[in-house]
């Protein structure tokens, strides 16, 4: 089983396009996605739990979005006892992350816990525990072979205290993605990778393993994009079918938010990172990877993604419910 899952996160052919493939997974996967029962009766969804999912099942759309994406979220945050335990560096980050749909917290870990963690990194390479999947770019779920990945950086115990903040409940790691190049992904916001009902319960931290600069591909992102309206695979052309994934569907979504932030005003920003900083961006913040550069120049670096608890989690842009470790 984990050899025919290991083989499939490298494989790139067309079975990635057939909806039954993900189906056939699901229902291997029932222990981890039993919890949508009650959910899907909740939110009103007659379907299986191992069924195709979208955002054009939930046509009664849950008005219960995160706290600090309502109207009254400054005060809010203001009034709330907790946010006083935070120091003011980190209290001002919080009211940034509400205004502008990211925080960053410099010098989070130290260079030597990004050393550790770049260091360990290579070694599940060397050691073949883990691989780079299908995009040739990406190291997934590196926090499955290596506890000090888990424990230290994803489920570090400080961010996850300001991660439940942030939320207004409590966050669920799901997966992390090392990086040792940039990534050079066009802007895109995570919400049409991983979503929920209600809307928006995802946040994602990006750590830099080294010092990021205009050679090695920085992250780059548009402050308060994340108050446009999310965007789902009925907002472009995503060819879906009932039983196929369009072909050009991640190609037409990509080419729809360069459409829409030509018609927008948002700066684009990049973020020139020192080893150690962090930044966290909401689930609607577009962003993405610049070009590097510099032939060879590396950028080591994880990013995060943590869904919450009690809402249903799926993956808007291929159709199917999210695989996530709740016990
Ligand atoms: O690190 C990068 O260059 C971008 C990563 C990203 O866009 C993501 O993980 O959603």
């Amino acid at each position: 089983m984990t050899f025919l899952r290991e083989t499939f996160k490298k494989y790139k052919g067309s079975l990635r396009s057939y909806k039954l493939v993900y189906y056939l997974n699901n229902l291997l996967q029932r222990r981890k996605l039993r919890h949508n029962k009650e959910l899907y009766k909740k939110h009103g969804i007659q379907k299986s739990i191992f069924s195709a999912i979208g955002h054009q099942d939930f046509t009664v759309k849950s008005q219960d979005f995160p706290w600090l994406n309502r109207p009254d979220a400054l005060s809010a945050v203001q009034q709330h006892p907790d946010f006083k335990a935070f120091d003011e560096k980190t209290q001002a980050q919080i009211l940034h992350f509400i205004t502008h749909g990211y925080l960053i917290l410099k010098g989070f870990y130290s260079a030597t816990e990004m050393d550790l963690l770049a260091t360990e990194v290579d070694n599940l390479l060397t050691k073949k525990k883990t691989d780079f999947n299908y995009t040739g770019k990406k190291i997934m779920d590196a926090f499955r072979f290596s506890p000090l990945i888990d424990q230290q950086y994803f489920r570090n115990p400080r961010l996850i205290k300001l991660l439940n903040f942030l939320m207004g409940k409590k966050v669920v790691p799901f997966q992390t993605i090392n990086f040792i190049e940039g990534s050079e992904q066009r802007a895109h916001s995570d919400s049409i990778h991983m979503t929920t009902e209600p809307e928006g319960y995802l946040i994602a931290s990006w750590t830099a393993l080294e010092k990021t600069h205009a050679g090695n591909g920085p992250l780059f992102y548009y402050p308060k994009s994340h108050r446009l309206p999310f965007v789902s695979c009925q907002d472009y052309l995503s060819g879906h079918s009932t039983w196929q994934l369009g072909a050009n569907s991640y190609k037409n979504y990509e080419d729809k938010i360069e459409a829409i932030l030509e018609t927008e005003n948002f700066e684009k920003q990049y973020f020139y990172a020192e080893k150690g900083d962090v930044l966290l961006w909401h689930a609607n913040l577009i962003h993405g990877g610049s070009p590097i550069t510099q032939t060879g120049a590396t950028r080591k670096s994880m990013v995060s993604h943590y869904f919450c608890e009690d809402v249903i989690c799926y993956h808007e842009i291929s159709q199917r419910p999210a695989i996530l470790d709740l016990e």
